[in-house]
């Protein structure tokens, strides 16, 4: 009895090393995900001057420069949605510049499509002073990522 346990032991000490040792390789061999630092400047901006939008899409150390990357802009609580296909700029940097004719809260989402992954952060700008915004609810990436599905 005493040793049909020891081996039981044995072998389950075991799998767990070879399962914890495959983990491991499995984790390695995963390609790293892409990042997007996306910025809006200024923040706030004023009326009919130009606002800069970036962003910048890295995978590691890699500077992604072949991404698909779709701006989509739109003022809080309107129906319709810019958006707009960037080019690539420098240095894995995707570059708009655009001014806008109207005061408000403001929504930018960066779609970027690269080595097989997509990333879409969201963030809120002003222009002047602000108006009123979108439901916080709605700010979880992952509702636009499966919900909507525009643009895709
Ligand atoms: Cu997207």
């Amino acid at each position: 009895m005493k040793k049909l346990f020891v081996f039981l032991m044995t072998v389950l000490c075991l799998s767990i090393v070879i399962s914890c040792s495959n983990k491991k390789e499995q984790a390695d061999n995963l390609p790293q995900m892409v990042d997007v630092a996306l910025t809006v400047q200024p923040d706030p901006g004023k009326m009919n001057e130009p606002i800069t939008f970036e962003a910048k899409v890295t995978q590691g150390k890699d500077k992604v420069t072949d991404a698909e990357v779709i701006f989509e802009i739109w003022r809080s609580k309107a129906d319709k949605h810019e958006k707009v296909e960037i080019k690539h700029t420098e240095n894995g940097i995707y570059r708009l510049e655009k001014s806008f004719p109207q005061e408000g809260t403001y929504y930018i989402i960066s779609h970027v499509t690269a080595r097989d992954m997509h990333n879409m952060p969201k963030k809120e700008f002003t222009i002047g002073s602000p108006s009123e915004p979108e439901d916080a609810a709605k700010k979880d990436p992952m509702d636009g990522m499966e919900m909507n599905g525009e643009g895709h």
